[in-house]
């Protein structure tokens, strides 16, 4: 499906004078709100950056992190220079260098590599700006034409996506707006009041009109305790509690059958194997009362129009793919999908016609083919010998927009791998993370205030422009800039990697989008049509719904979605009894702001939450330190004795640099390199442990 962008016809004009020094940008963090920024310039210096109130999903509101922008742009341990190392790998002693001398020692040992295997390097990099330009922009363009391993970003959302895609036919769902207008809203596997504020806004709306706000979630989250109903559900068994819920609308019949037949493929099949699940059977399952989903069946069957906020928090998990799968058809039972205010959002991002190709320019690799490494694996990929089926050892990697170290799982690996004295390792940071610690070279980057970019978003339809407000703070440069110099250093003599970062913003969307517009106001809106699937309209191969999905068939996989329960479930170790989950802490955005003082005073310390009933029995106290293992290792922090966590499940909410950790060491000492079902994506909420009072 192809969508126009035009200015959203609710557009009102800037407040702000044309002659002002306030810069229109936009939040460059992995958060689906991309907020637009308005960023208040004095003599050179950005003093205040604040939400846009013209920019409808924004309304003038940022969260606690991003209206403390300043302080980190200004934070005084901003990287500044480029540093070599100078103590042992990991040590984090390093000594100031000119860029001269960074570039080229970094471009003569890359090119050294490359003339041997240039799939020896790794290029390894996620969300720490979702920016088109400094994320996979100019890098890409680099990575492709040097034939570098390609990377797999998975360690987020691929498992939700694969399933969504299996189903809905892409990332694509209602138009995040008309949430406020729905009557009942299930907020499924999402803390929206931490990580998705301005949806809870329009949550708040809908509950002003009288609309009921359900929440699953194993944790009871603020935003759990301000929903009508907090379904405590156990990680990891999303799918049976969806297979219920289908199990009640066909035994009460609350079906729309009319849409079914026309819209949808494989109903037959699904229904025989929803029976299969009653609600005392899933209650079992995810450890809820059956009643309590009955109620739920009987809302979801009977409220028009009604609406779930799917979040990622749900498929971090073995079966998260399929769980996505479970959820995603619900809609297309009721027919939720024929009003605009009804069916299921789980990521909008598919609805952008980003031209990629211009963008990243795979045509570099001319024909190479270079392995693909999944992000989520790097603890074994860096630790991997050469040998015919992986191809050659890892030699070198550039990090660029991602914290390694402390995001991805089972750090110990993580951790020896980033260790080898051997490895040549180049990090692009704004500060000195876990993983610029273990770096050769740290190169500094410039923070969203100091750059241009082109924001796409996953939790709105509006594309934005972030113009830089102030010039690089000490010697930061742009990714962009930097990957840009690296390439004249190899000889890369193509035109593309003389463009600017203007031009790039420019090729996102080619002539799809009205260039002056965006410079105006800052943004502009997809024209995603109010009901995308109120007649069918999907896009599958089919145009349907996917209740049965052959292309999973053809891959020998279940057509059909399926409860596939946790490699790790609650209770069924006798050594590690407790399931962990750690999703976000509300006042960072992943490993991103734990070094903001005023963000930390807030967050404290790490802490593990755990339910009374299984704090007792060990003897812990709210306060006291504890040890959290399992066989991936051992990880020590403060208990927080509390109902927040339900029993048979602790809480240890990230992420929290691993230095900042008593023993340097984080959640993801814990955490597995197991994928998920669908997508290759990583399982941080899958986790078997057991706590011991110290
Ligand atoms: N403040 C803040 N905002 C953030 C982030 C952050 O770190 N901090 N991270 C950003 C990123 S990278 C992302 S991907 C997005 C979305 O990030 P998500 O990880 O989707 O975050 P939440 O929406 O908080 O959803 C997580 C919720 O799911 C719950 N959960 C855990 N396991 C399960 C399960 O098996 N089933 C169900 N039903 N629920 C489960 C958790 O207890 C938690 O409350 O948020 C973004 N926004
Ligand atoms: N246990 C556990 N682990 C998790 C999760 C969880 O819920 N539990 N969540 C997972 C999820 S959803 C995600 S998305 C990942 C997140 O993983 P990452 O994408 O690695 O996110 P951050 O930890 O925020 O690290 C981003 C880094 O990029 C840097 N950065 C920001 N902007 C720029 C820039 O313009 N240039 C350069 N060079 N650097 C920049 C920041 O300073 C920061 O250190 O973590 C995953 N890990
Ligand atoms: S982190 Fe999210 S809520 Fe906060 S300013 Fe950025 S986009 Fe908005
Ligand atoms: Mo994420």
């Amino acid at each position: 499906m192809t969508v126009a962008i035009g200015i959203a016809p609710e557009f009102t004009p800037a407040r702000a004078p044309a002659d002002s020094r306030r810069v229109l940008g936009a939040c460059p963090h992995d958060c689906p709100d991309t907020c637009s920024l308005v960023t208040t310039v004095e003599d050179g210096v950005a003093v205040k950056v604040q939400g846009n109130p013209d920019h409808r999903p924004t309304d003038g509101v940022l969260c606690a992190k991003v209206s403390r922008y300043t302080e980190r742009t200004y934070h005084p341990e901003r990287l500044l220079q480029p540093l070599r190392r100078v103590g042992p790998k990991g040590s984090g002693r390093f000594e100031p260098a000119s860029w001269d001398e960074a570039l080229d020692a970094i471009a003569r040992r890359l090119g050294a590599i490359a003339a041997r295997d240039p799939q020896a390097i790794l290029p390894y990099s996620y969300c720490g700006t979702m920016g088109l330009v400094q994320g996979e922009g100019m890098a890409a363009r680099f990575f492709h034409r040097l034939g570098a391993s390609l990377l797999e970003r998975t360690i987020c959302a691929s498992a939700g996506a694969a399933g969504l895609t299996h189903t809905l036919g892409g990332k694509v769902g209602m138009r995040v707006e008309f949430f406020a207008e729905s009557k009942l809203i299930i907020l499924w596997g999402s803390n929206s009041i931490t990580s998705n504020l301005h949806f809870w806004r329009l949550a708040q709306e809908a509950k002003r009109q009288g609309a009921r706000l359900v929440c699953i979630d194993p944790r009871r989250t603020e935003t759990a305790e301000k929903c009508h109903e907090h379904l405590q559900i156990l990680p990891g068994t999303d799918a049976a509690l969806a297979f219920a819920l289908m199990h009640e609308l066909v035994v009460h019949d609350w079906l729309d059958h009319d849409y079914l037949a026309r819209y949808t493929a494989g109903w037959e099949a699904l229904r025989e194997r929803a029976l299969r699940w009653s609600p005392e059977r899933a209650a079992q399952v995810c450890g809820i009362p059956a009643p309590q989903i009955r109620e739920l069946a009987q809302a979801y069957g009977t409220t028009r129009p009604a609406a779930i906020r799917l979040n990622y928090g749900m498929q971090r998990v073995r079966g998260g793919g399929n769980a996505a799968r479970a959820v995603a058809c619900l809609p297309a039972l009721t027919g939720a999908w024929r009003h605009r205010a009804g069916g299921v959002l789980l990521s909008s991002s598919g609805w952008y016609p980003v031209d990629r190709a211009a963008l990243q320019r795979p045509d570099l690799l001319a024909g190479r083919t270079p392995r693909t490494i999944n992000m989520s694996t790097i603890g074994d990929d860096l630790l991997r010998p050469a040998s015919p089926a992986f191809g050659p050892a890892v030699e070198a990697v550039v990090v660029y927009n991602s914290n390694p170290l402390a995001v991805a799982p089972e750090s110990a690996k993580v951790a020896a791998g980033f260790a080898r004295e051997d490895l040549f390792t180049v990090v692009l940071e704004q500060f000195q993370t876990d993983t610029a610690d273990h770096a050769d070279w740290i190169l500094p980057a410039t923070t969203q205030l100091e750059h241009w970019d082109l924001h796409t978003a996953y939790g709105h339809t509006d594309v934005l422009l972030n113009r830089p407000a102030i010039a690089p703070v000490g010697g930061a440069r742009p990714n962009s800039q930097i990957f840009r110099e690296l390439a004249v250093r190899l000889g890369f003599d193509e035109p593309c990697f003389q463009e600017s970062d203007e031009q790039l913003c420019r090729q996102a969307f080619g002539d799809r989008i009205d260039w002056d517009q965006l410079l105006a106001r800052g943004y502009a809106s997809l024209q995603v049509p109010e009901a995308p699937f109120a007649q069918g309209r999907f896009p599958t191969a089919s145009g349907r719904c996917e209740f049965f999905s052959a292309e999973l068939a053809r891959r020998g996989l279940d057509g059909l979605p399926d409860h596939l329960p946790n490699y790790e479930p609650a209770g069924a170790s006798a050594r590690h009894p407790l399931a962990m989950i750690s999703p976000p802490a509300r006042n960072f955005l992943n490993s991103t702001f734990v070094n903001l003082r005023s963000l930390r005073a807030i967050e404290r310390e790490p802490v593990l939450e755990i339910h009374p009933g299984d704090a007792q029995p060990r003897g812990i106290a709210s306060g006291q330190v504890v040890r959290v293992f399992n066989d991936r290792g051992s990880y020590r922090c403060k208990a927080e004795v509390t109902e927040r966590a339900r029993p048979g499940v602790v809480v240890g909410l990230g992420i929290w640099w691993r230095k900042m950790g008593l023993d340097g060491t984080n959640v993801n000492q814990l955490t597995s390199q197991r994928l998920t079902d669908l997508g290759n994506g990583p399982v941080f909420y899958d986790c078997a442990v057991d706590v011991q009072a110290q």
